[in-house]
């Protein structure tokens, strides 16, 4: 049974965060989640559209995941990991080498960003779309 983790925002649920997470879930049997909460985004500067518990649900939601966890602090990783015994920490690119330092007590893996699409975007988008 191999355990994998992964951590973010998922604001604006969209192709490339489903990309991520059904491409971890090949290298796993079980894949847990850590989705940021309000408090911990604005520590990173950013203001996620799409409120904490409602992007927990629809993480909850995707076939591909087994747990949902809330990140609030970026210190959580390695007691998570351990916690959970997971095998694998993976997240995309975008943070490739942020995290090798867990390579201690798990392997490390950073998988290719779906190019075109963010929620920065569709946020951008949204915001300058009618209501309707
Ligand atoms: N992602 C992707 N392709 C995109 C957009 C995002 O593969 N077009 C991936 C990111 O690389 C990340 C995951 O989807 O692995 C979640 O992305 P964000 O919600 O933007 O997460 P982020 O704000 O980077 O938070 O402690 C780590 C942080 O919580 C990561």
């Amino acid at each position: 049974m191999k355990t994998a983790i992964t951590y973010g925002t998922f604001d604006m649920f969209h192709i490339g965060h489903l990309n991520i997470i059904r491409r971890i879930r090949e290298h796993c049997d079980r894949l847990i989640v850590a989705v940021s909460t309000d408090e911990f985004n604005a520590g990173k500067g950013k203001k996620a559209f799409i409120p904490f518990e409602d992007r927990v649900e629809i993480v909850k939601a995707c076939r591909y995941v087994d747990k949902v966890i809330p990140e609030t602090s970026w210190e959580q990783k390695r007691e998570d990991i351990l916690r959970e015994k997971a095998d694998i920490f993976v997240i995309g690119d975008d943070w490739k080498g942020k995290f090798d330092h867990l390579s201690d007590i798990c392997s490390v893996m950073y998988l290719s960003r779906t190019p075109g699409v963010s929620s920065t975007m569709l946020r951008k988008i949204r915001a300058s779309a009618p209501d309707e």
